[in-house]
């Protein structure tokens, strides 16, 4: 009897399940504006492992070149590098040149990259007239790290004008150091600093832990394991983290524009919703959006950009994401925080490494086996 009564339970499971995944169907039938938009990937130019990717001046893209270079895509293509760091980095681990960054008046060009130590180092560059002025180098930030992977490396300034840096939790696995939830390391953190207010930096006065001497000053929010690619939404200035999970759940963090910072993501006491290796949920834990576990959407989520292009009308306002190992191109339909719909755009970009948001909104999509893509309307 315990048996039929098990395998009852299971057909119960089993059917819940599929009509939950029947809603889910039935919510991207196409009753406008819920429609899935159709997309294409236009491949626009080929680079040597692009990892990272900014809009720069002129409606240019600058593309990261994962060995230490930096290309500028313009009209006419992908040019010659403008940059070459590669003597400085190694490409061994999840090591490289993982991030660049304007600042918003592309005054200020920012690489950040792990150097022959594997220290994690965010340096500053004068720009004139579009070019780098690589005589007015400075190093901004470093970071040691314990070990080659959970680097982090994304830089993007905020609607704030405030630099932000991810850093991942040092490495190894399941955080060995405990380094999510102390708030006395800027690794397994999103700090906020302002590289224009001091030398080599200041603290903006209103970071969430400038009160407390037992926590750096830099820290903007906390509890990340490898928040690899985060992004601000153009149209509304919210935050969205791709946090990279430990070996079940992937997921995207969220906060709104007037956060006042000072987020809890839970790492490495919860991995997404479920409490990792016995950990207890932080009284503070901020949940993620969006999570999805490894039963064949991925292995290592690559957070993107909220789409705010004129091209696709369809995916205005929804965030687009996708998965290093499974590289297709998904996207979120969100209100205020809350996922109310997600879908498969029906393309794929390879091993999806980073997206970059061009001036004008579009979407490129880089494939760090060299190809780069824009989403185009299909
Ligand atoms: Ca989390």
């Amino acid at each position: 009897m315990k048996v039929r009564t098990r395998s009852s339970a299971i057909i119960a499971t089993i059917c819940l399940v599929a009509s939950l995944a029947l809603t889910a169907a039935f919510a991207d039938e196409p009753t406008a504006p819920r429609q899935v938009p159709k997309v294409a990937l236009t491949k626009v130019t080929t680079a040597a492992n692009p990892s990272a990717g900014a809009a720069g001046p002129g409606g240019t893209v600058w593309i990261a070149e994962r060995a230490g270079t930096v290309r500028v895509l313009d009209g006419q293509g992908l040019g010659k590098p403008v940059l070459d760091i590669t003597k400085e980095t190694t490409t061994d681990g999840e090591r490289g040149l993982l991030g660049i960054a304007f600042d918003k008046k592309f005054a200020h060009f920012y690489i950040s990259y792990t150097n022959l130590e594997g220290t994690s180092t965010v340096d500053e560059f004068a720009v004139r007239h579009g070019k780098i002025r690589p005589d007015t180098r400075r190093t901004v930030l470093t970071q040691t790290q314990p070990y080659p992977n959970h680097n982090g490396g994304d830089i993007k300034f905020g609607p704030d004008g405030y630099l932000y840096i991810a850093l991942g939790d040092g490495g190894s696995g399941g955080d060995p150091h405990g380094n999510g939830q102390n708030l006395d390391t800027l690794l397994g953190k999103l700090l906020r600093i302002d590289p224009a207010g001091g030398k080599p930096y200041a603290i903006p006065k209103d970071n969430p832990f400038v009160d407390d001497p037992k926590a750096k000053d830099e820290i903007w929010a906390y509890g990340l394991r490898n928040p690899w690619r985060f992004s601000f939404d153009a149209g509304t200035g919210d935050l969205l983290i791709g946090d990279v999970g430990q070996s079940a759940w992937e997921e995207i963090d969220w906060a709104p524009s007037d956060s006042e910072g000072g987020e809890n993501y839970g790492w490495s006491q919860m991995e997404g919703n479920h409490p990792f290796r016995g950990g207890t949920e932080p009284a503070n834990h901020v949940p993620p959006v969006h999570e999805y576990d490894r039963t064949g959407l991925g292995c290592s989520v690559t957070g993107g950009y909220v789409y705010r292009g004129k091209a696709i009308p369809g995916l205005k306002g929804q965030y687009v994401f996708s998965d290093y190992c499974d590289g297709t191109i998904r996207a979120l339909r969100m209100e205020n925080g809350k996922v109310t719909g997600a879908s498969d755009l029906g393309v794929n970009g390879g091993e999806v490494i980073s997206f970059v948001q061009g001036g004008k909104g579009e979407l490129y999509v880089l494939d760090i086996g060299g190809s780069v893509f824009r989403i185009d309307p299909a």
